[in-house]
């Protein structure tokens, strides 16, 4: 005999199984998605689909604020986050499924349609690019429908006061079993064949890369040697990535294209060969992301094979009512530079190939980038770029402009303080203050550096590469015992002062002098003031 209270906890573990339903035909329909997206192209791959249009969409402020508090991974917690919201979405469909059929298969219709809008407003889909979504919607429907099925039949046998354990939960578990573990090994199997049939890694390992007409002559005393300090070159590892793209976009160089058009004479399509057949030569340029806040981490150097895009632009010939050009990458993102920057003899704006001596690894920009010496990256430093269209800042719009950054966007020059760092307490006696400054296209003249409230002192700074390339600068402190700040400036070699007053990142890139709090150890410590703020 069945009691009151067995029924409603029979009620409750069917509205926990109906939304486990839910959970598994949302499985099933990204397993169909993803193996319907092996033969369609990768980008009818749904959740990453989704993912990118909600990027694309998210207001300025929550991408600051995921970057900011996410830094690197702010990806990855785009994707959990989106993962948490599709399980709670499907637990929900499962129930209103089990409560009101056809509710559920009509919230998995919908949903399917969501992320079919999202799949084709991806740059660069396919024609089949709704395939995906299709079979994805079609395999969860069928997997919601049997499911929520089996489980009212088992409620009917236990209001019929049968075991409810009986021949239909029995079914029901078996049959979500099974949907499970098929959709488990359909989704991670094409995931892994999609991994192994698009090798991009191993088209780049192949690459040969024709030898460059100079190299960059590194001069002596332009690395200091100075524990914590940035290597003047950043190793690819560590250089920070900046960019909208969920997955990073595999382009094949052997059908790579660049094509110039707009306002120019001819239309000019260029091949990986013919692009480093014009010559390459070494550049020395340090990157700097608008993003990155003073102090921050948001800026890197390093060496990199390239043509000049001078070089390009002449062979198709630009109109003189021209003022900007719109580069543009395969998934669709655009910066706009002004022509100026790209065809003034004094600046080496370039294509770039190859990134401290190898070709560019694949979140940096495989096959070909742009890198443009003094100019922020998100208005000039495209990755993955396919087109250059030469038109006026009247007529086109990049990327970023419509999303609270200025269309135009040189770097602010900036100082930054590597060593010590706050947080992290030293010794007392001598101590190397140390860090980086850059000042692109100028060069960085002097740094000074301040302890509390002192005098302004000169940093002993690294034989420079070029103007493009930070320089690295180191004073010897006589700490001693207690909290400190430090303070950096830099002055640039038109005799500039980097900017005091505060700024945040956008629209045009932040601004202020570093100051940094820092403990010495040793001796008796004057005890720290709890309402000091620590600034920087
Ligand atoms: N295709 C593409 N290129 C891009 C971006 C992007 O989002 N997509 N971001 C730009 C920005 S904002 C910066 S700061 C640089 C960063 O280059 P990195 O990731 O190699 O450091 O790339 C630029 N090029
Ligand atoms: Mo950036």
């Amino acid at each position: 005999m069945r009691t009151r209270t067995t029924g409603t906890a029979s009620r409750l573990s069917g509205f926990v199984w109906a939304g486990v339903a839910g959970i598994v035909a949302a499985a099933a329909f990204l397993a169909a998605a993803e193996v319907v997206a092996l033969l369609a192209g990768p980008t009818a791959s749904p959740l990453l689909a989704v993912g990118s249009f909600v990027i694309d969409i998210a207001p300025q402020w929550l991408k600051e604020f995921a970057i900011s508090t996410f830094g690197a991974y702010d990806k990855v917690a785009l994707l959990a986050g989106l993962t948490l919201a599709v399980v709670i979405a499907a637990a929900i469909a499962g129930i209103l499924e089990y409560l009101r059929p056809p509710l559920g298969i009509l919230a998995f219709v919908v949903a399917g349609g969501l992320s079919l809008a999202a799949t084709l407003t991806r740059a660069g889909t396919g024609a089949f690019a709704f395939l995906g979504p299709l079979a994805g919607t079609i395999a969860a429907a069928i997997t919601i429908f049997l499911l929520a099925r089996r489980l009212r039949a088992a409620d009917r046998v236990a209001t019929g006061g049968e075991d409810a354990a009986g021949p239909d939960r029995r079914g029901f578990f078996r049959l979500a079993g099974i949907a499970a573990a098929s959709a488990l090994v359909v989704g991670a199997g094409s995931r892994i064949l999609s991994g192994v049939m698009t090798s991009i890694t191993a088209a780049r390992e192949a690459l040969r890369i024709p030898d460059p007409r100079s190299r960059v002559t590194v001069p002596e005393g332009a690395k200091l040697d100075v524990e914590g300090i940035s290597p003047l070159f950043t190793p690819n590892g560590d250089f920070y990535r900046v960019d909208t793209a969920l997955t990073v976009p595999e382009v094949d160089p052997a059908s790579w294209r660049l094509v110039v058009d707009g306002m120019v004479d001819r239309r000019v399509e260029l091949s990986f060969d013919d692009l480093v057949g014009m010559g390459l030569d070494e550049y020395s340029i340090t990157l700097t992301c608008v993003s990155n806040e003073v102090g921050g981490g948001l800026v890197g150097s390093a060496r990199w094979l390239g043509v000049p895009v001078r070089d390009v632009l002449a062979t198709a010939g630009v109109s003189a009512d021209a003022d900007m050009v719109l580069s543009r990458s395969i998934d669709g993102y655009t910066a706009s530079t002004p022509l100026d920057a790209l065809t003034d003899d004094g600046r080496d704006a370039i294509f770039a190939v190859a990134m401290n001596g190898e070709p560019l690894p694949l979140e940096h920009g495989f096959p070909v980038r742009m890198v443009v010496p003094g100019l922020y990256g998100y208005v000039s430093a495209t990755k993955w770029v396919t087109e250059l269209k030469v038109t006026t800042f009247a007529e086109d719009e990049a990327y970023w402009t419509p999303r609270g950054y200025a269309a135009e966007a040189p770097i602010k020059m900036s100082s930054r303080i590597d060593t010590p760092r706050s947080g992290t307490p030293v010794s007392a006696g001598t101590v190397a203050v140390a860090g980086v400054a850059w000042a692109q296209t100028v060069g960085i003249e002097r740094v000074e550096v301040r302890i509390d409230e002192g005098g302004w002192q000169s940093a002993r700074l690294s034989a420079p590469v070029n103007e493009d390339t930070w320089v690295q600068w180191v004073l010897e402190w006589d700490a001693e015992p207690g909290t400190h700040y430090i303070t950096v400036r830099a002055i640039d070699a038109e005799g500039n002062m980097q900017i005091e007053e505060r700024a945040p990142i956008a629209p045009n890139g932040s601004s202020g002098w570093q100051r940094t709090l820092i403990t010495v150890n040793g001796g008796a410590a004057p005890v720290a003031r709890p309402w000091t703020s620590v600034d920087g």
